[in-house]
């Protein structure tokens, strides 16, 4: 079974650039960029990742973003991600990225975007892995502040194909980011949310009716509201599902405690997913095979959740196609 679920065709549709910073990466980028750390070790920074809550993540994963200053580190930073990719038999995904982390610390969208772009490129030709970039926005700033990161991404808009909305979900509802999203659509490009991972199930509805989402990011706690799962079934709009995320953040007590299986068997579109693979125990791979160790995951179902990102993902029916 692990050797099927590793040699499995996959694709990701939920990770954050940011969230692949292995600490030996941060520790050497740190080192180039003349920048301090908390840490001495690499397992002084492993220990640190016992995370309570999203928001003790959300605080370490802003701090070792930190290091990131040069158009060489993003590219470094996605190159890496992407030649984990490549063992793992992952052959498309559609990462993130959080230019208000960079740009807070006075770093221009445009370093940030051409270092990622460059990596992508040059994976899709070395690699052969393809790839869609999705521009995300920080909740827990204002709607003024996604604006002006839109504005400012703007010049490089063939780079990006969709907006999505990230960091602290609970008390920064969807609604809070109704006209920016209003804004992208306009301006060309998909969305997507986070929301349900700690969020309400009303926050799932706020992404779907005011933010015209194509997918949503977690939606795990859909399961509490028997409406929406109709209504996310009805509509087969996909879940981007992070199993090994959920746990360290602790929306599950432990992996066999989590739901994929039931919304899978309930007639949703999910799909797995890393989500910040340095920080939660692994990649798409790991992802695949500790559900296996601790749900009773079939071949069938996992061939099932594979197809579903294939069918989810932001590219063409022909580049579909292609791809099954
Ligand atoms: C995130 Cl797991 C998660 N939730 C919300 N925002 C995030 N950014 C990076 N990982
Ligand atoms: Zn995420």
């Amino acid at each position: 079974m692990e050797h099927f679920l590793s040699s499995m065709p996959k694709a990701e549709l939920h990770m954050h650039l940011e969230g692949s910073l292995e600490p030996e990466l941060m520790f050497e980028l740190a080192q180039r960029n003349g920048i301090e750390l908390p840490w001495d070790t690499v397992d002084q920074v492993r220990a640190a990742y016992n995370f309570g809550n999203l928001q003790d993540f959300l605080d370490l994963y802003y701090q070792g973003a930190g290091v990131l200053q040069t158009e060489q580190d993003f590219y470094d930073l996605t190159w890496a991600y992407l030649k984990q990719c490549e063992t793992q038999n992952v052959i498309h995904t559609e990462p993130f990225f959080d230019p208000q982390t960079h740009t807070a610390r006075g770093i221009d969208i445009g370093t940030v975007i051409s270092g990622i772009d460059r990596a992508l490129l040059h994976g899709r030709e070395q690699l052969g892995i393809s790839s869609r970039l999705i521009l995300s926005f920080l909740r827990h700033l204002s709607e003024e502040d996604a604006f002006r990161t839109l504005e400012q991404a703007l010049p490089y808009r063939d780079k990006f194909v969709a907006v999505g909305l990230d960091s602290s979900e609970a008390g920064n509802p969807p609604a809070k980011f109704q006209r920016v999203f209003e804004k992208a659509r306009h301006e060309g490009f998909l969305t997507v949310a986070h929301a349900g991972e700690e969020g309400p199930p009303e926050y799932v509805w706020q992404a779907l009716d005011l933010l015209k989402v194509s997918r949503i990011d977690h939606g795990v706690r859909a399961s509490e509201d028997p409406a929406l799962i109709e209504r996310l079934a009805r509509e087969q709009i996909p879940l981007t599902v992070c199993p090994l995320s959920n746990v360290r953040l602790r929306v599950f007590r432990s992996l066999d405690q989590h739901n994929i299986l039931q919304l899978l068997e309930q007639g949703l579109k999910v799909t797995v997913n890393s989500d910040d693979p340095a920080y939660f125990g692994g990649y798409m791979g790991e992802n695949f095979i500790e559900m296996s160790r601790q749900l009773p995951l079939t071949r069938d179902q996992a061939v099932q959740l594979s197809h579903n990102a294939f069918e989810a993902a932001f590219v063409s029916d022909d580049e579909k196609a292609a791809m099954l």
